[in-house]
């Protein structure tokens, strides 16, 4: 009876440190990314091919009403950064769904009217008038051969100064990467 108990005690240990171990981990990975509540899995939005060395990403303007709709895929304020390597082949695929024109192009991080994007191509068309409602257009650019800070972001007047971007990377590291937050 006395074993039983002990071999009973000595498995919930073990399983005991199993559940630690495991949290603890997790919550070393998310402790330097501070919380968006209601954020939508960033993994939705970007597909990559690191042999190939091109990325597509999803920009949707207004895509949950977050920030009042000055937002990309539900992130606003620079809550979203994506991380590209070097030489790099980007597309992105924009929708405007929300009820006032939007844009998007790549531009200077901290740039509050830019008047066209820092890489030649690097925007959809008519970005700073935007495009109407319901609209749909896309657009590809080569990241440089060096790190860089960037902002994709909404190029019609005022929309930066509410918070309309996110946060666009270029890192030396092997792969891209999307994530909440500004690691
Ligand atoms: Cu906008």
């Amino acid at each position: 009876m006395g074993k039983a108990l002990a071999v009973f005690a000595l498995g919930f240990l073990i399983q005991g440190c199993g559940i630690q171990g495991g949290t603890s981990a997790s919550s070393g990975q998310t402790a330097t990314l501070p919380p968006v509540p209601h954020s939508p899995n960033p993994h939705t939005f970007m597909h990559d091919n690191i042999q190939h060395k091109t990325a597509t990403l999803t920009m949707d303007a207004d895509y949950n009403n977050e920030n009042g709709g000055f937002d990309f895929d539900g992130y606003s304020f620079g809550e979203l950064t994506i991380q590209m390597p070097e030489n790099y082949t980007v597309t992105v695929n924009f929708t405007n769904d929300g009820n006032m024109p939007h844009s998007v192009g790549l531009v200077k991080a901290g740039a509050e009217n830019p008047t066209g994007p820092i890489i030649k191509g690097a925007a959809i068309p008519q970005a700073v008038a935007g495009l109407p409602p319901g609209s749909t257009a896309t657009f590809s650019f080569r990241t440089p051969s060096h790190p860089a800070h960037y902002e994709l972001a909404c190029l019609v007047p005022g929309h930066i100064a509410v918070g309309m971007y996110v946060n666009f990377d270029v890192i030396s590291g092997p792969k891209p990467s999307m994530v909440v937050g500004k690691p």
